[in-house]
């Protein structure tokens, strides 16, 4: 039998090895990204345990009593992963990703940026569970992931901070210039992101350009060597009437080489 300190200690070392093996995850996505895409969504990860304290005011908040039971069955971000992205777009792709992972159950999503809460605060949240894999039983382990872009992290940790220094009390014109704000990252995530896509067409352009400039270069080699050949040809036949110990051109091997024939 264990006390109750050994196990919350079991208890954190489960969500521990959770938030490990999803980091993880990410960390290989994002490299996959990178290798077949030359693109990676994810600026970066940050990653927490939530604080006893934050723990019990949680479950006061829910009227429940303060047991090892009621932080499982409750408190579901326990476990918490934040993602940021430089745009909305890439929010989607990676909580898709995270979703088609085989291993990971979603239990909960959470889409504050299709509805945003009424103070404007903007992410997508999702609960997932992991199976965490100890020596003798696996458990099933709850993490929330949060995922937003740069501009709706700086808003949040402002009206984090000022939550926390009015006590959710803030007067009616902080709360009302915070609302402006969110509207004002909306409209900023949107346009760096319309930017973003005007880019890439700039950029799948300029590949295209450079595959049929490409394209034509090979042509243009290709027929440089066949007439070379043929010179060649008509020489190493004039030098075969002459002398017909001469007959190897090295001209004529290089190009062959250069084709990979
Ligand atoms: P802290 O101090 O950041 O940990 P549920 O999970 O559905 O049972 P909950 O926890 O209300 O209920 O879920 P929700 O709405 O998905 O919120 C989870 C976390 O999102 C919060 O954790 C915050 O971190 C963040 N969050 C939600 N709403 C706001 C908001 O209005 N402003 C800011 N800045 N962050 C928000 P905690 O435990 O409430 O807080």
């Amino acid at each position: 039998m264990y006390n109750k300190a050994e196990e919350w200690s079991h208890v954190l070392l489960l969500y521990d090895a959770a938030l490990k093996q999803i980091n993880t995850k990410l960390e290989i996505l994002n490299n996959e990204l990178k290798l077949t895409h030359q693109y990676n969504p994810i600026e970066h990860i940050k990653s927490r345990l939530k604080t006893p304290q934050s723990i019990a005011k949680k479950l006061r908040q829910y009227n429940k009593e303060l047991t090892v039971d009621n932080i499982i069955k409750f408190v579901n971000d326990v476990a918490g992963i934040r993602i940021i992205c430089s745009f909305t777009s890439d929010i989607y792709r990676i909580a898709d990703l995270i979703s088609s992972q085989k291993d990971i159950k979603v239990l909960k999503i959470k889409d504050y940026i299709a509805n945003p809460k009424p103070n404007g605060y903007t992410s997508y949240h999702m609960i997932v569970a992991i199976p965490v894999c100890l020596s003798n039983i696996t458990i099933d382990t709850k993490v929330e992931i949060q995922i937003r872009t740069i501009a709706m992290d700086f808003w949040a940790s402002l009206e984090h901070k000022i939550y926390y220094k009015f006590e959710g009390n803030a007067p009616d014109h902080i709360r009302r210039e915070l609302r402006e704000c969110s509207e004002l990252v909306s409209y900023l995530d949107k346009k760096m992101l319309s930017i973003n896509e005007d880019i890439q067409k700039y950029s799948e352009q300029q590949s295209k350009d450079f595959n049929s400039e490409g394209i034509y270069k090979s042509y243009a080699v290709e027929s440089f060597g066949t007439i070379v050949d043929e010179e060649q040809n008509k020489e190493d036949n004039e030098d075969i009437k002459k002398d017909s110990k001469d007959k190897k051109k090295p001209g004529k091997n290089r190009m062959l080489f250069g084709f990979g024939v």
